[in-house]
Formats: structure tokens, C-alpha cells, sequence
């Protein structure tokens, strides 16, 4: 058996750790990487890393029936921890979801079995927690999972509030001293990591609400505006977290002047204010002149409600020219996913050197409206082939993990209904808390109400409110 020294080396060596420069799953540049999945052409090796997991756990009083491998690159070292020291293994699906009726958890088990998680890598904890989950969903209880690498960026932690033991063969600090002591790396690069995981570890925030419940905890709005690279989602992510708002205001009045009123009136209680320039009976360029000065005056963005919807040639045109410019002004616009990602591919042209960002409205919501199923699916997947211009959605509902999307959810008054065109109204808590989402979108209830400023000091603390007690799993 070797040391964990000789097994850091060897990893080093087979290029299942490197130092450089690299993209994460998340969109942020990390300067180290671990790639766990090339070991299965390393039998030995493999073999070797299994017995690491076993004994780190064999040291503990973990007590535990079953073992199941986070999929997919842990599930041969699951298998081989199995195989050896004859402890049953389950193997959690990944993408069950997809096939609707299939089961989650294949293998044997009676319920209240415990379980031991396996893992190659920990980040944030994110993945162990859905295994964790899947396994919780079939009556089976996992109090501690074991890990070969933990990047040491607060995934432990995240994990044990949760109740689970995370149990670690090796952390990132471990790796940087016997690379550094071997010299396979520099100074500089150790210091580089070590900075890296000084501005990249997941804090938990808990509420005194969450805190009653036990084990509610989400990624805040500063821990998803370090992971984003979009610099609009970055900026409208750090607007939320300092004024303590995921309120945009929908400006949908018709003259220019009570646009600016409403802007200056409650500028302080949004992060965006979302415009339909076209309804304006007396648009002038002076008028975004002052709507922009407004917005540096109360840190708010400006979102232009376009939703481009024809051939990428002619969104081109539309979103850079005629009366409005709106690629001159507005930080924000949106676009239907109808004519396919040609819109997108479009407007990014436009948009992309500007800075600009762009919703996909992937969700509607008046009544019978066709933005479901396969059309919202294959609009999440458009975002995703774009998420360097496309930063998020119009949604009803919370469509992806990735912490870098927002989502933005129209229809919104303080008690739910509709009004006589067929649009349909959620609560604020409904949206964010239940649903997942995070921003707020309210026209009607603002501008209509008999005292504006009133009523949007009301939507920002309820909005506020409904998202200190959410809790999303994001994937990182
Ligand atoms: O599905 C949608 C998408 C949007 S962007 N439903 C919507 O209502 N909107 C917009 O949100 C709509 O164009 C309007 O500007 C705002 C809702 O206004 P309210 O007065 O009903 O709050």
C-alpha cells in the first residue's frame, strides 16, 4: 500500500490534478483542477483509492449497511469498496428524472438502512446532497459519506449542517505541501490556489427561520455573484445583496415623465426597473438620458421588456436600431425562443461586446399560454449554449440548478388571482420561497396603487422576506 504522499503524486502524474487555468462548471476560472474520471484507465491505482476510501472510513464509528457512489466517477470506486469488503452497494440514477417512471435507487435495501455516500470530489457539498436525497426519497438514511479529494471550499461544512460526516482522504492543503515539497509546483501557484479558495468558499447564511426547521440553507446572492462570470448577472447579483432587494419594477405607464417620477420615487426599493419603451406616447432620447441618470443615482439596471421574437438578421436591426437603440441603454433585454436559437445568436452579436445581457422568456404567465414542456426545455438548453450573453429567464418556476441564471418571474401582487386579459397573479412567497425563483417583477401593484412609494417598500420587504426563507440545491 502506498502513502498518501506517493498517491498525490501519482494522481499529479496521471493529470487527475492540474494547475492552470480552468473553466468551472459554474463559469469561473479556478486555477487548479481535479479529474477524477481518467483513474478508471489506471486499474492499480483505482484499486488503490478504493482501499484510501474504506480505511479513512474505517477509522470512524461510521455505521452503515449499503454503499452508493455519487454517479458517475465514484461508482467504480463504490463497486470496488463493495466487491472487497462484501458490503451491499446501490447505484443512484442520474438521469431518471428524464424517463419519468424509472426508479432513482436500483439495488436491494429495506427501509431505514443506513448508507454510506461515496465521492470523488467535494466542492460545495451540492452533489453528495442529492445523492443524499435521491437515497432519503426511498426510506434510506445517510449520516456520513467519505470523499478522496475536498477542495476545502466549504462543501464539509455545508454537508454537516445537514447532519452528514463528510470523511476525507486527502484536502486541497494536503496536495499543495507535498506538490510544493516534491517541486512539482511553484510558490506562485500554491499562493494562487490558496487565494482562489480565500474568494471561492460557500458560505451558509442561516436564518433564525431556517435554523427552527434544521437544515434549510441556499447559496446567497454574494455567494452566486462571485460564482457568476456574466458581468450583468454579476452586478445585478451584488445590487440584490447591498439594497436588500429582488424587486423589478415594471414601468408600464405611457408618458415619459411618470416613468422618471416613479423611477426617482422608488429607486431605492429595486434592483431593476423594466420598461415597455414602445407604449410611450412621447419617447424622446433625452428620456434615457435622465432614465440612466436615475439608475446611477439609486444603483438600480434597466431592463427593456422587447421580447425579440423573428429571424437573427432582423433582431439584429431591432434590438441596435431604428427609434429606440435599445442596445445603446437597456442592461437587460428578453427574447422568445420560438423562432430557435438563431434570435439568440442574434442579438448576442449585438449585445455581446456591449456587455449586455439577455432573458429567455422559457415561462409565461396569463393563462393558456404555450411556454411549457418541450418549448421550455429546449429554451433552458438555448441559455445554457449561450450563458455568455444569456443570464437567466422569465419563468414561473425555478428551471435550472445552476446558481448563474436568474430568474425573473412576472404576474406578481400581494394576495394571487387575475386580471380580465388572462393574466394570473402569484404572491411574492409563493415565487421566491416556494418556487425557487429570485426576482420579482410588479407593475400593476406598484404604479396603480394609491401610494406608489408605499407599495414598493411593501413588495421589496416581502420579496426580501420570501427569499431569507428559501432554499434552492444549486449544482456547482
Ligand atoms: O409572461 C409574462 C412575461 C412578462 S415580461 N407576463 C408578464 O406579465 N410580463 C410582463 O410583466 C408584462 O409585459 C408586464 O410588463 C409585466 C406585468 O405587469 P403587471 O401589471 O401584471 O404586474
Amino acid at each position: 500500500m502506498r502513502t498518501l504522499e506517493d498517491l498525490i503524486l501519482q494522481l499529479f502524474q496521471i493529470q487527475a490534478v492540474k494547475f492552470g487555468s480552468f473553466t468551472l462548471k459554474s463559469g469561473i476560472q479556478s486555477p487548479v483542477y481535479f479529474d477524477l474520471r481518467v483513474i478508471v484507465s489506471y486499474p492499480g491505482l483505482m484499486n488503490e483509492v478504493a482501499e484510501f476510501l474504506w480505511d479513512t472510513v474505517a477509522k470512524t464509528d461510521a455505521e452503515f449497511q449499503r454503499i452508493c457512489g455519487v454517479p458517475y466517477t465514484a461508482l467504480p470506486l463504490a463497486t470496488l469498496m463493495s466487491a472487497k469488503h462484501n458490503v451491499p452497494m446501490l447505484i443512484r440514477r442520474k438521469e431518471a428524472k428524464d424517463y419519468g417512471t424509472k426508479k432513482m435507487i436500483e439495488g436491494s435495501f429495506e427501509n431505514g438502512e443506513k448508507c454510506l455516500v461515496v465521492e470523488d470530489v467535494v466542492t460545495s457539498g451540492s452533489s453528495v446532497m442529492e445523492t443524499v436525497q435521491s437515497l432519503a426519497g426511498v426510506g434510506i438514511n445517510v449520516t456520513d459519506a467519505v470523499v478522496l479529494l475536498d477542495r476545502q471550499q466549504g462543501g464539509k461544512q455545508r454537508l454537516e449542517q445537514k447532519g452528514i460526516k463528510l470523511h476525507c482522504v486527502s484536502g486541497m492543503s494536503d496536495i499543495l505541501k507535498i506538490l510544493e515539497k516534491h517541486n512539482k509546483l511553484d510558490s506562485n501557484t500554491v499562493e494562487k490556489v490558496h487565494q482562489f479558495i480565500a474568494d471561492n468558499t460557500f458560505q451558509i447564511d442561516v436564518t433564525e427561520d431556517q435554523e427552527e426547521k434544521g437544515s434549510k440553507q441556499t447559496l446567497r446572492y454574494h455567494d452566486r455573484a462571485a460564482l457568476c462570470s456574466h458581468p450583468v448577472a454579476k452586478q445585478l447579483l451584488n445590487i440584490m445583496e447591498s439594497k436588500q432587494t429582488n424587486l423589478c419594477f415594471s414601468a408600464d405607464v405611457t408618458k415619459c415623465e411618470e416613468v422618471l417620477q416613479l423611477a426617482d420615487l422608488i429607486g431605492e426599493n429595486i434592483c431593476i426597473l423594466k420598461t415597455h419603451v414602445d407604449i410611450l406616447e412621447d419617447f424622446h432620447e433625452g428620456f434615457i438620458k435622465l432614465l440612466q441618470q436615475l439608475a446611477e443615482k439609486h444603483n438600480f439596471l434597466i431592463f427593456e421588456d422587447r421580447k425579440f421574437a423573428d429571424i437573427g438578421n432582423t433582431v439584429k436591426h431591432q434590438y441596435s436600431n431604428g427609434i429606440y437603440k435599445i442596445s445603446e441603454w437597456a442592461d437587460i433585454t428578453n427574447a422568445h425562443t420560438v423562432p430557435g436559437d438563431g434570435v439568440v445568436r442574434g442579438l448576442k452579436e449585438i449585445g455581446l461586446p456591449k456587455e449586455r445581457g439577455c432573458l429567455l422568456v422559457a415561462e409565461m404567465s396569463p393563462q393558456g399560454n404555450l411556454a411549457t414542456g418541450s418549448y421550455t426545455k429546449a429554451s433552458i438548453k438555448m441559455a445554457e449554449d449561450n450563458a455568455d450573453y444569456v443570464m437567466g429567464f422569465i419563468c414561473t418556476s425555478r428551471l435550472t440548478k445552476d446558481p448563474r441564471f436568474i430568474h425573473m418571474t412576472p404576474g406578481v401582487q400581494l394576495s394571487s388571482g387575475s386580471d380580465s386579459l388572462g393574466q394570473q397573479y402569484l404572491t411574492p412567497e409563493e415565487v421566491i420561497t416556494k418556487r425557487g425563483n429570485d426576482i420579482i417583477i410588479v407593475g400593476r401593484g406598484i404604479y396603480k396603487a394609491d401610494d406608489p412609494c408605499m407599495a414598493a417598500k411593501t413588495y421589496q420587504e416581502a420579496g426580501y422576506q420570501a427569499y431569507l426563507k428559501q432554499s434552492v440545491d444549486f449544482t456547482i
